[in-house]
């Protein structure tokens, strides 16, 4: 199948500059592409990723991936999608994101190494030593200002008002393109919706300086919706980090694993890999026994496996098998913390504390002295898995992890962490 036919199937398109060429292009010859990001933060979500795996997409089909890292248009900020002005970063904070972001493509797509065929780079290389009067001399001479007034990112900002800065935005990221398509032979950009118009400002500068027969295209990706209408990728803290440190894979795997049944077929195809035939036989899954969640995860487990790795997927699975039966003896005091971030703390010193005590007046898991006794009577209490059925019990630091924190499990499901203090 054409790449252009397979991004339609997946609803992957919003807009593009002449299909039929491009079809036909990409049909009959190996192509360079590219997409940027901006450095504006240290790690990418996975808002970021969408684009960045339709390059992953072009590069199995046969085409070339270039990958920008914003070194230079980060230190400026665009405009786009935002209804007031930046703050500026400082060269360093830019410098430090651009490092990290750099590191989080090289994992992702092995960018750098020689047998990934994905080729990395900082604009920063070619707009940091531009003078000001070539700027002005070379490119500013290209742009029609009515052209630029007219974008929806500035005609937006005009009452609230724009920098010049940020109206400059458009036209570094055109040179971006123009010196890809000298240079690397890069053909094509590729980005969210709100890129639109920086792209088609770069293909206007591509045919004014290179000829109107130039073949330059530019495709974006829709925004993303959920069923429920809201906006996808923000989980109930906020949003889902490519970096471990940020969100746990764990919690990655745990976010597309609670996907809605109603959105699986949509992220199954736009996400994964996986063919037509392989995402119509687990829509059947869903509509038949939706209760398995068998597409859901098949969704946690490619996104998870992309992004993290087989070992940490491996992981996460124990980690949600382990929590889902409340046999917990087996994690280990990392993936302890990594499962309990978000369950009710409190902080304890241990000094023969009976676990009554521990139940009560320590934490408050158990409202009263009564229903502590009654709930350790019952079956209903676990200190690091183990059900406690002494009313005498006395917690120790063995009953701890690394004498650092106790996990408290009430009834099925409700967990408690106590962290230890000397
Ligand atoms: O030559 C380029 C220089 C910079 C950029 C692109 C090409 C970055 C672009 N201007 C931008 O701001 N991108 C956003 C970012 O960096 O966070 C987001 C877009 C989103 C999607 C994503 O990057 O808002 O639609 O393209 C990858």
């Amino acid at each position: 199948m054409n790449i252009i036919d397979e991004l339609e199937w997946r609803d992957a398109i919003n807009q593009q500059t002449d299909e039929d060429g491009l079809r036909e292009l990409v049909g009959k010859e190996s192509i360079a592409l590219y997409c940027g990001i901006d450095p504006t933060g240290d790690s990418m979500h996975i808002g970021h990723l969408i684009p960045f795996m339709i390059l992953k997409r072009f590069q199995l089909a046969g085409h070339q991936p270039v990958v920008l890292i914003g070194g230079g248009t980060g230190s400026i900020g665009d405009p786009s999608g935002r209804a007031s002005e930046r703050q500026l970063q400082t060269m360093e904070q830019v410098q430090e994101n651009a490092d990290k972001l750099s590191a989080q493509m090289r994992k992702l797509f092995n960018a750098g190494e020689e047998d990934s065929g994905i080729r990395l780079y900082n604009n920063m290389d070619w707009l940091g030593g531009m003078k000001f009067l070539d700027f002005l001399r070379e490119f500013g001479k290209e742009f029609n200002i009515n052209t630029m007034l007219a974008k929806d990112v500035v005609s937006s900002r005009l009452d609230t008002g724009i920098s010049f800065t940020e109206f400059s935005y458009q036209i570094i990221q055109s040179i971006d393109f123009l010196h890809l398509f000298k240079e690397e032979n890069v053909q094509l950009q590729v980005g969210g919706s709100d890129q639109w118009g920086n792209i088609t400002a770069g293909l206007d500068l591509i045919r004014k300086k290179e000829g109107s027969e130039a073949e330059a295209f530019g495709l974006t990706i829709p925004l993303l919706l959920k069923a429920d209408g809201t906006k996808f990728g923000k989980s109930a803290d906020g949003a889902v980090w490519l970096d471990p440190e940020k969100t746990t894979p764990y919690e990655f795997y745990q976010f597309w694993f609670n996907q809605d049944d109603r959105d699986l077929d949509k992220y199954l195809k736009y996400f994964t890999f996986l063919s037509k035939e392989e995402i119509e036989e687990l829509a059947e899954l869903t509509e038949k026994e939706p209760h398995k969640r068998v597409a859901q995860k098949v969704l946690a487990e490619e996104m998870t496996k992309f992004v993290h790795g087989q070992d940490a997927l491996d992981e996460a699975i124990k980690i949600s098998k382990a929590l889902f039966s409340g046999d917990v003896q087996d994690l280990t005091a990392e993936q302890i913390e990594m499962s309990f971030k978000d369950v009710p703390s409190f902080e304890a010193t241990l000094e023969d504390t009976d676990l009554v005590s521990l139940l009560v007046d320590v934490t408050g898991i158990s409202p009263s002295r009564r229903q502590a006794r009654e709930d350790i009577k019952n079956g209903a209490i676990y200190l690091k898995g183990e059900r406690i059925q002494d009313l005498g019990y006395t917690v120790t630091d063995a009953d701890s992890y690394d004498g650092r924190f106790i996990l408290v499990r009430r009834g099925k499901k409700k967990y408690f962490m106590v962290h230890l203090t000397n």
